[in-house]
């Protein structure tokens, strides 16, 4: 899958549309989802023009990977949840539904988070 640069993330990145920022250095940025599912629900993305998780890990050198999972590590901490805990998920592909074609890291926090994952649906 090719890069959009329509998505809705490369336009907050180039500051077409507003988000709610919460941290950024030279490599991420980090903002509040629009839709958030917990009482902390932040996205952080690299500022690198990746897919998912899979097109980031092939594509992106060692320097930008190492800068983007410490920046999660970074924001989680300034966002004052590294003591109570939190869930880090990004979702790759149809079977995630992954629904914005820009890499990004969820980190969900603020309450407690039971099953790992949604039960399978029932036909
Ligand atoms: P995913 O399913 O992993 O691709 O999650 C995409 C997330 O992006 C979803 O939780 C909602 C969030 N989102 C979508 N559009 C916007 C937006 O315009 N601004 C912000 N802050 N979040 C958005």
């Amino acid at each position: 899958m090719s890069y959009d640069d329509q998505n809705i993330f490369a336009k907050i990145l180039r500051g077409e549309i507003p988000c709610d920022k919460v941290y950024e250095d030279e490599f991420s940025l980090a903002f509040r989802d629009i839709n958030p599912q917990t009482p902390v629900h932040v996205l952080v993305i690299p500022k690198g023009r990746y897919v998912s998780l899979d097109d980031f890990t092939v594509k992106a050198d060692r320097e930008e990977i190492a800068g983007f999972f410490s920046a999660v590590g970074t924001v989680a901490r300034e966002l004052g949840v590294d003591e109570s805990g939190y869930r880090v998920l990004a979702n790759h592909g149809r079977d995630a539904h992954q629904e914005v074609p820009h890499f990004h890291v969820h980190i969900f926090a603020g309450r407690s988070m039971r099953g790992m994952v949604p039960k399978a649906p029932t036909e």
